[in-house]
């Protein structure tokens, strides 16, 4: 690569797409090309921030505030990039991430309805200039998310939502594919896995491709 600097890759979608499942598949594509590389996911990333992660996902009977959720989320964000982010970057190394900030504007934006101009302001704060090189929305129809992951045990304080969220939620993510279109990558994830990852390929390849210029 001729900039020291790695690329930041993050991957999106709504809840049961096959972001884990996939982010497997990318990671043996950068290991067979010899790409060094973290895998890290949000909320979460190092021991406090995970801390923070159960914080968020755990049900419970006190409500939750919009707020408090907001910003549980941008102070995981702040340890994550701190601690682990902006360090692999400046070592060169490439950062997969599972999620990132525009989960935060996917999901308190367009699902619990908090402005998205207020979301900016924080992004800036904590992140400066930190935004993604690639994001992949792996996109499906709800249903399709919400039948693959009630296979799973318990759900979470989220999975426990109702379609209509998880609707706006998939809205708000196509609304920033297009508004972003340069960095957004978009996967038809409701195709059968060996056809989303013939399509996730050609990601890759073009993601190797920036990496070497
Ligand atoms: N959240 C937020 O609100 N704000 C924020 O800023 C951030 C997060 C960062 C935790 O995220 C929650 O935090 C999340 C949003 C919120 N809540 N929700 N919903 P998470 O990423 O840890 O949780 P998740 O979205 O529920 O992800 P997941 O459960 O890990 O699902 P996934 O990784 O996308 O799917 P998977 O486990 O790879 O696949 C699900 C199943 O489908 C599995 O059995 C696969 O084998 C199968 N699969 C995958 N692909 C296919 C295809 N193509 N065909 C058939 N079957 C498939």
């Amino acid at each position: 690569m001729s900039s020291n600097r790695g690329l930041f890759i993050t991957i999106e979608g709504g809840e049961g797409v096959g972001k884990s499942t996939n982010i497997d598949f990318i990671a043996r594509r950068l290991k067979q090309q010899a790409i060094p590389f973290i895998l890290t996911r949000e909320p979460g990333g190092t021991p406090l921030a995970e801390d923070i992660r159960q914080l968020l996902l755990t049900p419970r009977e006190e409500g939750v505030a919009e707020n408090t959720e907001l910003l549980l989320m941008f102070a995981a964000r702040a340890q994550h990039i701190a601690e682990v982010i902006e360090p692999a970057l400046a070592r060169g190394e490439w950062v997969v991430c599972d999620r990132f900030t525009d989960a935060t504007f996917a999901y308190q934006g367009g699902g619990r309805g908090i402005p998205m101009a207020k979301i900016a302001d924080l992004e800036q704060w904590v992140q400066g200039d930190l935004r993604p090189d690639f994001t992949v929305l792996l996109d499906a129809p709800v249903e399709v998310g919400m039948s693959r992951a009630s296979q799973r045990g318990a759900l979470d304080r989220f999975e426990q939502e109702q379609k209509v969220f998880f609707e706006s939620v998939r809205e708000a993510y196509l609304a920033m594919s297009e508004k972003h279109a340069s960095r957004y990558r978009v996967v038809d994830a409701s195709q059968t896995l060996d056809r989303v990852q013939e399509s996730l390929s050609t990601v890759i390849d073009e993601m190797i491709a920036k990496g070497k210029a």
